[in-house]
């Protein structure tokens, strides 16, 4: 495979501006013209960007419906109803629900958290999960990293007298669930001025808003940092504005001071000691995080997440390795079925994409397969699965997911 490389240079306006900013930051011209290219073109802009700024975290109440949301949930605390925190079985929803659970837990007893099962309920909210939910008496549930598309689950619930706050980051649609608040800084009337947050920095904005409207002071926030450096890096959302901030600190945290959950991972990586990267988090410690909800439940990771005793989570993390394990070879082994057909497929050579099914495929592997076969043949790609009567489909493209529920 020849690769092209595609470059627009720089124009005379951007070579000067580049050369100004870089006598005043005393940095390379070259440095320079790349942060212009990023839209940085101010000395402060630059400092904002180099050394960020908790204190430069934008206002929560800014984001639609954080007000009305923060009111639900002191008055679920003040009427002592029992709430339920439920996410995403990827890293993002995980890490979301470890942020926001270990953070209520402090002030509030009456709470627990529910991941669905990838293969018996699938992704988003599950009825089963809200007839779990009804059963043990939850009549607040705070649902992170998915939601905004669950109308119909999301009306059921109401009907069962259970309220939901959703916290998104996925394009809603037209149409709503009929939830009492909706956070999600890409509703179509939502002001909040950043709109890349994950689903996890979304439950930090929530949490941050809960803090300041009941006096807790911001430091109780920081232990909470490492989900979020952890949510950025594996959900891939741009690390620029409100992201850069929380990922900058909450990397600070992870390898200074990181939750007992994420230390054990830490150890198990083999990253001890050492300076843990963005980079680490991608590739070691994510999918740690996500082959429990890939291979069976990805509760697991999440009760690893907020354990409190190194012990018991190096046991924990001990048994998620033993799923990463067996994910790769899962996924090494379809990798190579899947490869094999394309090699085969003389017709599928000459495509401008790659479209493959075989019913033995693992529904939480398919996805990685297709990122893999795009890395060898540069082409979108999708692999789908069975699953009873239907098909599950995974690609290389994380738009397609909501679309195709994985
Ligand atoms: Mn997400």
């Amino acid at each position: 495979m020849q690769l092209k490389w595609n470059y627009t240079p720089s124009t005379s306006e951007q070579t000067n501006t580049a050369k100004e900013l870089g006598e005043k930051l005393g940095i390379s011209p070259i440095l320079a013209s790349l942060l212009i290219r990023r839209g940085i073109t101010t000395e402060s802009a630059a400092k904002r960007f180099f050394r960020p700024q908790l204190s430069d975290l934008i206002n929560p109440f800014l984001m639609q419906d954080m007000d009305i949301a923060v009111d639900r949930l002191n008055d679920a605390m003040g009427r002592k109803e029992r709430i339920m925190v439920y996410g995403d079985y990827d890293v993002d929803g995980c890490t979301a629900v470890a942020l926001v659970y270990k953070f209520l837990r402090q002030f509030y007893s009456n709470i627990e958290y529910y991941i669905p099962d990838r293969y018996d309920e699938g992704y988003g909210v599950s009825k089963k999960g809200i007839d779990f939910a009804k059963e043990s008496g939850v009549k607040l549930i705070i649902i992170l990293d998915c939601g905004i598309k669950a109308v119909e689950e999301i009306s059921y619930a109401k009907e069962q007298g259970i309220d939901f706050i959703i916290c998104d980051h996925h394009v809603p649609d037209n149409n709503m669930p009929p939830a009492v608040a909706i956070l999600n800084p890409k509703r179509a009337d939502d002001s909040f001025p950043f709109k890349d947050l994950c689903g996890c920095g979304v439950g930090f904005k929530f949490m941050q808003a809960f803090a300041k409207n009941n006096n807790i002071p911001f430091s109780r926030l920081i232990p909470l940092l490492d989900f979020c450096a952890v949510s950025i890096a594996a959900d891939l959302v741009p690390v620029v504005g409100e992201n850069r901030i929380l990922a900058f600190h909450g990397l600070k945290q992870l390898n200074q001071n990181p939750s007992v959950g994420l230390q054990a991972i830490v150890d198990i990586c083999g990253l001890s000691g050492r300076e843990i990267s963005m980079s680490d988090i991608i590739f070691k410690i994510g999918p740690r995080i996500n082959a429990s909800g890939r291979m069976e439940s990805g509760k697991e990771s999440v009760d690893l997440l907020v354990e409190r005793d190194l012990a018991t989570a190096l046991l924990e993390a001990k048994h998620i390795d033993k799923y990463n394990d067996k994910r790769k070879d899962v996924d090494r082994q379809m990798t190579e079925e899947a490869n094999q057909i394309v090699e085969r497929l003389e017709s599928q050579k000459h495509q401008n994409s790659i479209v493959l099914y075989d019913e033995h495929w693992k529904k939480g592997v398919i996805g990685i397969v297709a990122s893999r076969l795009t890395e060898i043949y540069y082409r979108p790609t999708i692999v789908i699965t069975r699953e009873g009567d239907l098909a599950t489909v995974g690609t290389n493209c994380s738009r397609f997911r909501p679309i195709f529920c994985d």
